[in-house]
């Protein structure tokens, strides 16, 4: 798959040099590339906001940058995808469909965010990682890729795949490494016993206080 990620800060995303994305990287199954959207700008200051007409707080990224920078990467096959509050909720289902596309091109949101032409003329998807108020859009961009990365075949082990948060519906149990003893702290008794069904129940049951606890909404529903 091969990614264009369109920001005013590309700085921003030198973390994706890490971790899983990569190796994705590097195995050559995901292809990243940045640009810079003020490089686009035909405004003589190098202008990229402005105020938003009706009026109201703050600024907005302006048309013409974003469009001309959306122009030089997008072929027939791309499809535009802009992180953004206001987006259908970041799935698992979701990132799994994602990952099937052959080209992928982010907008970065800044500032109160964009003008809404750039989501009409592009038919953008729009995507919120969540219900908060953020400064931009580089770390859900950031949030997005990381999450479809892992459903790209090969990226990851299949195990992992579906060994972890959410494939049953419940939150993780508790998981422990050696040493046997930390700081005064012993491993449970049960997970050392080799008694694989007894060491599934205790998991089980576990991964159920912990949701009840802190998640109780992904029980109830
Ligand atoms: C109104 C959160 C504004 C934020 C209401 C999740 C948040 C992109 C996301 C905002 C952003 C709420 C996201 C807000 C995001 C332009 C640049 C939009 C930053 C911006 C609840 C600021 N998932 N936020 N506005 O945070 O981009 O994707």
């Amino acid at each position: 798959m091969k990614i264009d990620i369109l920001t005013l800060f590309p700085e921003a995303f030198s973390v994706l040099d890490t971790s899983i994305l990569k190796r994705a990287k590097d195995s050559g199954k995901l292809e990243i590339n940045l640009a810079n959207i003020r490089d686009f700008t035909l405004d003589k200051h190098k202008k990229c906001d402005d105020t938003p007409f009706g009026g109201g707080a703050g600024m907005l990224m302006t048309p013409q940058p974003i469009y001309d920078a959306v122009k030089s990467v997008k072929k027939r096959n791309s499809k535009v995808i802009f992180a953004s509050p206001s987006g259908t909720p970041l799935t698992p289902a979701l990132a799994k469909e994602l990952a099937k596309e052959k080209h992928l091109i982010f907008i970065c949101g800044h500032y109160e965010g964009i003008d809404e032409r750039i989501i009409d003329l592009f038919n953008a998807q729009e995507i919120s990682i969540g219900d908060y108020v953020l400064t931009g859009g580089e770390l859900p961009t950031m949030v997005i890729i990381d999450c479809l990365a892992r459903f790209i075949p090969g990226v990851i082990t299949e195990e992992s795949l579906d060994e972890e948060s959410f494939s049953n519906g419940l939150l993780e149990y508790p998981q422990y490494t050696r040493p046997q003893k930390f700081k005064g702290l012993e491993v449970p008794e049960v997970l050392l016993s080799g008694n694989h069904a007894e060491i599934k129940k205790w998991r089980k049951q576990k991964s159920l206080e912990k949701t009840q606890k802190v998640r109780p909404d992904l029980i109830n529903k």
